[in-house]
């Protein structure tokens, strides 16, 4: 079943005659309502009338993490607060996260994209949709239950985390479909087992998973846990949440909601397009948001695009599983962390050195991190006591900027390896 087909299933002529038409209208608005856009396109001589079809993308600025972030909280909202309905954030690369504000309209738009993505899985109004992605600041809880409340489904709004609530829940109530991260979905798998619940008495039948990089064997060793089939669901804040693009039944690549988000593949060094199938930067330009239109925005995440009509019927574009990144992003337990956000926690600490190493790894199914930090000298002690305190100090501060459980080890001055080019800060010893 497709769930909007005239808008998933136009034709490619049909398809850029539509984007040509948004891209020329969202140019225009962000021109006049967001002064950061006019000053950019002013600093390269662009007029708004300078854009008069879809391939004009290219002269279009780009937009980075750092420009949210210089623009925090509000800087970039292309209508007036009164229009604003809700807020979402994500981290950003400090301690401050990255802001994005939704108009009603957007709301729509976004429930719509989700509702797309659960139809793309086959789920229907029949089905109970446990989602067990955080809710809050996150966009995964709420964006998943608007789509799954505009689909028809029941909505099971437990949130993340709460094992023994989520197991109680896949039982009393019969869920038939789970949304979380992958990396929950098979400590949920592992969970299942450890209580001895029979699957044979769950009525689970699909998984839309995402939110972090997993793979085709993750993929399959989670369907055979949960008994289910399981799909992949990408998306990120800045673009609107969840939904930007999910895996169908084929399960060749995931569909771009391009009516609303036109994707380009970029190289990583020139920033030029790519041709269809080459890995490069994934570029998402907002075609029809109202709140905080986002120009060429540079995702970090690698990725290609596949053109060719899927045997689902879909005709929008495909882009394969993410690759990797090309920054130092890390998702750990579904939440993004930057190193630089560590060090500025540390920086506002005095007792400790900006000289530190992430350690990530995955025990079982979770993800652990812990954090070596260099102690000053003064502050070293032997005493136990005196140095617990200082790492439950730094624990507290790390932990309230990254939002997620840390170990902290600390370790004496001149103990993390120096390096005289780019500091290796990060050891990551998962496999996905
Ligand atoms: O993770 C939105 C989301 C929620 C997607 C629930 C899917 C399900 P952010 O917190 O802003 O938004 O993080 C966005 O997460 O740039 C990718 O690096 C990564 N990511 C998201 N989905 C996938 C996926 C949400 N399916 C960042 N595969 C993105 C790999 C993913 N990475």
């Amino acid at each position: 079943m497709i769930w909007n087909e005239p808008k998933e299933c136009m034709s490619r002529d049909e398809r850029k005659a539509d984007q040509s038409k948004k891209l020329i209208d969202v140019v225009k608005n962000v021109y006049h309502n967001v002064p950061f856009y006019r000053k950019k396109m002013q600093e390269t001589g662009l007029e708004p009338g300078d854009v008069k079809n879809i391939e004009d993308i290219e002269k279009l600025p780009f937009t980075t993490k750092n420009d949210l972030r210089e623009n925090y909280p509000f800087g970039l909202f292309a209508v007036p607060k009164s229009e604003i309905v809700r807020v979402h954030a994500s981290s950003g690369t400090t301690g401050k996260s990255i802001v994005v504000g939704y108009s009603r309209k957007d709301i729509d738009m976004f429930s719509e994209v989700v509702a797309r993505a659960y139809c793309c899985t086959g789920v229907t109004k029949e089905d109970i949709v446990q989602i067990a992605y955080g809710y809050g600041l996150f966009t995964g809880g709420l964006g998943m239950h608007y789509g799954a409340e505009k689909l028809g489904a029941t909505v099971i709004p437990v949130s993340g985390g709460n094992t023994s609530k989520q197991l109680d829940l896949l039982q009393d109530f019969g869920s038939t479909v789970l949304a979380c991260t992958p990396s929950y979905a098979a400590y949920l798998s592992e969970a299942i087992d450890e209580a001895k619940i029979d699957k044979k008495d769950l009525k689970l039948r699909i998984g839309i998973f995402g939110a972090e990089p997993w793979s085709n064997e993750m993929r399959s060793k989670i369907e055979a846990g949960l008994n289910i089939t399981a799909y992949d669901i990408y998306g990120l804040s800045e673009i609107i949440g969840p939904g930007v693009s999910c895996s169908c039944e084929m399960q060749d690549g995931l569909h771009i909601a391009e009516d609303h988000f036109y994707p380009e593949i970029l190289n990583t060094e020139t920033l030029k397009a790519e041709n269809p199938g080459t890995i490069g930067e994934l570029v998402f330009t907002t075609i029809t948001k109202e709140a905080m239109p986002l120009l060429r925005y540079r995702t970090r995440d690698l990725a290609s695009l596949n053109y060719d009509a899927c045997k689902c019927g879909r005709t929008n574009v495909r882009m394969s599983k993410i690759q990797g990144r090309s920054d130092d992003m890390l998702i750990i337990r579904g939440v993004n962390v930057f190193p630089s956000q560590v060090e500025s926690a540390l920086l506002e600490i005095e007792e400790a050195k900006p000289h530190y190493m992430l350690v990530v790894d995955r025990v079982g199914t979770m993800d652990t991190l812990e954090i070596q930090v260099e102690i000053d000298d003064r502050y070293f002690s032997d005493e136990m006591v005196e140095l617990n305190k200082v790492r439950q100090k730094i624990k507290r501060k790390v932990e309230s900027i990254l939002g997620i459980s840390v170990i902290i080890n600390l370790v004496e001055h001149k103990t993390i390896a120096r390096s005289e080019g780019k500091a290796q800060r990060v050891i990551d010893k998962r496999k996905i």
